[in-house]
């Protein structure tokens, strides 16, 4: 079997999937795109993914593409080290936990992503290169229209902060129901992967302290960290504070 994934180092919907990968030791071939230069809206790309987003998964030649889909489908092929619980209820369950995860802290952690990393850049772009890129995203226009080149406002900001909170009860109120250590008991799901590229990257904007009351929560987050795929998907230049040194102390001050 031979893999191609096309991603981004920073990407937390690419993270998911290089967990993965690197958990279930399937070799692949990265390819690596540079999202602020529009590499994911190029037309060879969108032939791929017409969403014209990252990751995309080439399996032999067939394209598999949306980072839970791929998850899933990574666990469907090669079953041996499964993140997939074995009864159907279960699977049910840990379904609709990727679905509150694909709603709630996937979209919440873009705002605080771009206002505080990306932001800088648009701001370099005149207005109607600024237009021109946010009108040639398939699934981002309204986001990047929305933002605009001044950001988000901090009503915004604080709805996403909170939204993330709401994140962090529900986790441990998973935890606390499953008996934990993971969000379903004592294995890790393809739900647990789902929700840690929101978590490190919270951590990374200096926000971490949003859930260091949340015991569950914060040995979750340790032992996720220890996972021995975790530092393989986190390669060096995969934190957005190592591009932008400075986001620490931003964030910090507009918590
Ligand atoms: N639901 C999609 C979302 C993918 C997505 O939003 N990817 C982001 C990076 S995490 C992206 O490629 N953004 C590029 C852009 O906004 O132009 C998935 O999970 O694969």
């Amino acid at each position: 079997m031979a893999f191609k994934l096309y991603n981004a180092p920073q990407s937390t919907c690419s993270q998911r999937v290089r967990f993965v990968m690197n958990a279930k030791k399937l070799p692949f071939d990265e390819v690596r795109l540079n999202l602020l230069a529009g590499d994911q809206l190029k037309p060879d790309y969108l032939k791929m993914n017409p969403n014209g987003v990252v990751p995309t998964l080439d399996h032999d030649g067939e394209i598999v593409i949306d980072s839970t889909v791929i998850t899933e489908y990574l666990d469907e092929i090669s079953p041996d080290e499964s993140f997939t619980p074995e009864s159907p209820v279960e699977r049910a369950r840990m379904r609709a936990l990727m679905h509150f995860i694909d709603e709630m802290p996937a979209p919440a952690v873009r705002v605080p992503t771009f206002n505080l990393a990306f932001l800088p850049s648009f701001q370099k772009m005149s207005e109607k290169e600024f237009l021109d890129f946010a009108n040639s995203k398939p699934l981002r226009r309204e986001f990047m229209l929305t933002m605009g080149q001044t950001g988000f406002p901090k009503k915004e900001m604080d709805a996403a902060l909170g939204r993330m909170r709401r994140t962090y009860e529900r986790m441990d109120a998973e935890i606390e129901k499953s008996g934990g250590p993971w969000l379903m008991g004592k294995k890790l799901t393809l739900a647990d992967v789902a929700v840690m590229p929101a978590l490190v990257r919270m951590d990374d904007l200096g926000l971490s302290s949003d859930w260091q009351d949340l015991p569950r929560v914060v040995t979750w987050y340790d032992m996720i960290r220890a996972h021995p795929s975790f530092k393989p998907t986190y390669y060096e230049g995969s934190l957005l504070s190592e591009k932008f040194p400075h986001l620490r102390e931003i964030a910090a001050k507009s918590a």
